[in-house]
């Protein structure tokens, strides 16, 4: 192809944008690799999305609890970069300078998102200023090219070919602008990419968290009964692996904080500001307690819910070094990343709720996508307000004077987890023999405990269920029924009753704004 006509010359300056674009952020990421991971564009472009999504686009904002998600608002940010990129191209060869000032406008808002994420700086916007002045020099070069070839390739056109000296010109020109915007995009992003890998395996963080080791438990957690765990299949286990355990936030890259430069900073409303570091926080009397952890996006039968040993220091001990004064009700605190949670100061004084500043989970460092070093666990509120990650401050407030992250964005202030259950085995759509089967699942109603699960196979009556052994009430307890079924199709049920004696509504509810509500319910077929 040849860039004579409109559309091809169109085509060949699109494909110098995208190039130029690929040059900028491969610059820009391998840069950051000497600038701090926060000096990312297209990570901190894509976080900055994520915070400025309006309250108003509801499933976007229940969505962007989730992981799957950021891939998919990464994928939608690349296509609007290489689209934008080729009509900076096209503009550039058309009126230029135009080209060019899409670029730095570009530039610009990317710099402005970088140093204005939480705990960046100005000098995490250099690699992207840097990126964009070679990217700018590359496109201008490479559209002076285009043009060199075009004026051939029309030269020649124009001339009845035979060959010879006229057609040297095209071949050099087109080999010139070619090896231009393909090796350079080419390298680009190749470079762009080793760097993004580079950069994400974060390996100083992840080395000292593999070589650290934790001191044991003072209080020691008490032992799980052997019949806790009713070992079916299908069944989700009493203890949810680190690696199985569902993980919601904001951050697009996972933040990798260095524990020992970690400090945490109590602030606000006390007599005394505290400020505690990681080897004074490990040095004091740590706890260790099972508690259940729950997203308040989690659906009527979702598994964004999962159940860990966590080792930790009562944050009820650290706000009586701080002295809440009078008036103060919330407790902001705050992740290196900016997400906030707003927790009643009340909970976190509680004697009875083992509300903890963890380390720990199950029995190692907390993984760095669950908090890594220090992490809040508050049984019994949901974690988007009160299981802050990579936690830095705690700011004793009120209601009244701050917000959590999420609440300006629709959901409700305060987030007590709410009574539930759900069906792991049958699976929903399953079919099955006609023997007897175990109908299992859990249920949970942190801080309250459940006293009873019942489940109901279509229009038939309540069926009370064997519950597993309650470690506390502070954790999900299993439950199973061995149902002997006749064949056909059948609607199974379940309902949960808490120890106060109220049971789950029927009636669902979205998670939006405070919790789902409603019964889970599976349909299998047997025989
Ligand atoms: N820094 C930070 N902490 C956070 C969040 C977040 O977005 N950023 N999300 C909260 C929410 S909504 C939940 S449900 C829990 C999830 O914790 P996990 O990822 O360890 O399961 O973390 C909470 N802590
Ligand atoms: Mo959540």
């Amino acid at each position: 192809m040849k860039p004579t006509g409109a559309r091809n010359v169109r085509l060949f300056a699109a494909l110098m944008g995208v190039s130029a674009a690929a040059v900028v952020l491969g610059v820009a990421e391998v840069l950051s690799l000497f600038f701090g991971t926060a000096g990312s564009p297209i990570f901190a472009v894509g976080s900055l999305v994520i915070d400025l999504v309006p309250p108003g686009v509801k499933d976007m904002v229940i969505a962007l609890f989730g992981t799957g998600d950021k891939a998919a608002l990464l994928t939608i940010l690349g296509i609007v970069i290489v689209v934008l990129a080729g009509l900076a191209g096209i503009l550039e060869a058309r009126r230029p300078p135009l080209g060019i000032v899409v670029f730095g406008v570009a530039a610009v808002l990317a710099v402005v998102a970088v140093v204005t994420r939480a705990g960046a700086s100005g000098f995490n916007g250099v690699p992207t200023v840097v990126g964009a002045v070679v990217g700018v020099v590359l496109l201008r070069i490479g559209i002076q090219r285009l043009e060199r070839w075009r004026v051939f390739e029309e030269k020649r056109s124009s001339v009845v070919t035979r060959s010879g000296s006229v057609a040297r010109g095209p071949q050099l020109e087109r080999r010139s602008f070619l090896s231009l915007a393909i090796v350079a995009g080419g390298i680009a992003i190749a470079a762009g990419a080793g760097a993004r890998v580079f950069n994400s395996m974060t390996t100083a963080v992840t080395e000292a968290r593999s070589k650290l080791k934790l001191p044991k438990a003072t209080v020691a957690a008490d032992p799980v009964p052997a019949g806790a765990e009713l070992g079916l299949d299908g069944l989700t286990p009493y203890v949810t692996p680190n690696s199985e355990f569902y993980r919601i936030d904001t951050a697009l890259q996972v933040p990798s904080v260095d524990a020992d430069k970690w400090k945490l900073k109590i602030t606000g409303m006390v007599e005394n500001e505290v400020e505690i570091d990681f080897a004074e926080l490990l040095a004091l009397p740590l706890e260790e307690h099972m508690a259940t952890l729950a997203c308040v996006s989690n659906d009527v039968g979702g598994d964004l819910i999962g159940n860990a040993l966590w080792l930790g220091y009562p944050i009820r001990e650290l706000l009586k070094r701080a002295v809440p004064k009078a008036g103060a009700d919330m407790v902001l605190s705050t992740s290196i990343d900016g997400f906030t949670a707003g927790t009643p100061l009340a909970v976190l004084q509680d004697e009875g709720t083992e509300a903890l500043l963890a380390v720990g989970m199950n029995g190692e460092p907390l993984p760095l996508a669950h908090g890594f070093p220090v992490r809040m666990v508050v049984p019994g509120l949901y974690g988007y307000v009160s299981a802050t990650k990579w936690v830095v401050q705690m700011e004793v407030t009120r209601f009244a004077d701050a917000q959590g992250y999420w609440t300006p964005r629709g959901w409700d202030a305060k987030g007590p987890v709410k009574l539930s259950s759900r069906i792991d085995t049958p699976r929903d759509g399953a079919r099955v023999g006609s023997g007897e089967i175990a109908i299992a699942g859990v249920a949970w109603d942190q801080h309250v405990g459940v006293a009873s699960v019942d489940v109901k196979v279509d229009d038939g009556p309540w069926l009370p269920t064997t519950l597993a052994d309650s470690v506390s009430a502070d954790t999900w307890r299993q439950w199973v029924y061995r149902w002997t079924p006749t064949k056909g199709s059948h609607d199974i049920f379940v309902r949960a009753t808490n120890v106060e004696g109220d049971s789950q509504n029927e009636a669902y509810r979205p998670p939006d704004p405070n919790g789902s509500e409603g019964w889970h319910s599976v349909t299998v077929t047997v025989g």
